[in-house]
């Protein structure tokens, strides 16, 4: 997020700093400056305008409420409000007009893996009407913070070098756990040289919170509560970008040449799509970039209104901090202007 700010255009008049007790004192560069981090309380909301939340939904439910009564709109990037009716879920590319229904002073900023596909779909739900979504995500460590990340790091030393691990079962588990510990992880199993089918915490059905979070905030992003979704999210050995398979159903047939049309007109989207020449995003290609890469477009052969499209996408930006600060700036702006 200080990254972020740091690299878009300057329209904040100070930038104040917030975080618990253990970080208070410290120093942060932000816009070239190194700015004093101040200790998380009620005062320190006073005079601010826009608060951005990055912090778990715990203390988001209880200080967002707070900041809001010291005069700020809230901008909340974690799951705290995202599905109350009275918080617009915003992804300023497809529905902007929303942030300014906020009752509660509060606007969310949507899951990673949600975003990731947000820019794609409603540029094509735009012209051509959606009815349904199955997605297969391919989520990268650093969705799970940087403990994810560090877990992954720490597996790979383990496994390196190593090349009979991954020929026999269990293998790789055993290295990792004798080397790294049984608990500490933040995937529910080895993540180097593996797939891991789980992402979120376990809810009713089979289901992961993850999984429910895809089809609830698209439904809600795109406007359309009864959209049909369906969602298996997956942890991949990526450091950070997540990816997703994306089978889009639209109420007519859509045709290759038109959808891609669609997605490359679309601003925020880039379209890289010849496999002949082996050119289709991967997460390594993508990381650190601010738009959403689409690949693989397809009419899928037995499902004549159905396109199939390969997402990527950087997690940590356009899945989190990127839109974040887009709908701060679009606060910014209405708080400018009116
Ligand atoms: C992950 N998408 O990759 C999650 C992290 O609802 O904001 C973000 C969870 C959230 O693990």
């Amino acid at each position: 997020m200080l990254q972020l700010l740091s690299q878009r255009a300057d329209v904040w008049g100070e930038i104040r700093l917030v975080a618990s007790k253990r970080s208070a004192g410290k120093k942060l560069r932000v816009r070239g400056e190194d700015v004093l981090v101040h200790a998380l309380s009620e005062k320190v909301f006073d005079g601010v305008d826009v608060a951005m939340f990055d912090v778990p939904d715990d203390v988001a439910r209880e200080w967002a409420p707070i900041a809001v009564s010291r005069g700020a709109v809230v901008v909340d990037n974690s799951g705290a409000f995202r599905m109350d009716p009275d918080v617009p879920l915003v992804v300023p590319e497809v529905n902007a007009g929303t942030v300014r229904n906020r009752p509660l002073g509060i606007v969310s900023n949507p899951n990673c893996t949600t975003l990731t596909m947000m820019d794609a779909l409603g540029a094509l739900h735009a012209r051509w009407s959606l009815e349904s979504v199955v997605v297969a995500s391919y989520q990268a460590a650093s969705g799970a913070g940087q403990v994810g990340v560090d877990r992954l790091y720490d597996e790979l030393e383990v496994v390196a070098g190593d090349r009979t691990l991954g020929t026999v079962a269990g293998d790789v588990r055993r290295a990792v756990e004798d080397k790294l510990g049984e608990t500490g992880s933040p995937f529910a199993a080895p993540l180097a040289l593996n797939v891991v089918p789980w992402a979120g915490s376990a809810q009713d059905g089979g289901w992961t919170s993850e999984e429910l979070k895809v089809r609830n905030e698209s439904r809600k992003i795109l406007g359309l509560p009864d959209l049909k979704v369906s969602a298996t999210c997956v942890r991949v050995p990526v450091v950070t970008t997540h990816s997703l398979v994306v089978h889009a159903t639209f109420a007519e047939q859509v045709s290759v040449e038109e959808a891609r049309t669609t997605l490359v007109q679309a601003p925020t989207v880039v379209v890289i799509d010849d496999p002949g020449s082996g050119d289709f995003p991967t997460p390594v290609d993508v990381v650190g970039a601010d738009p959403t890469f689409v690949g693989r477009i397809r009419q899928a052969l037995d499902f004549p209104n159905t396109l199939e499209l390969f997402v990527c996408g950087d997690n940590l930006r356009k899945g989190a901090a990127l839109n974040a600060a887009q709908i701060a700036e679009l606060l910014a702006e209405e708080l400018t202007t009116t």
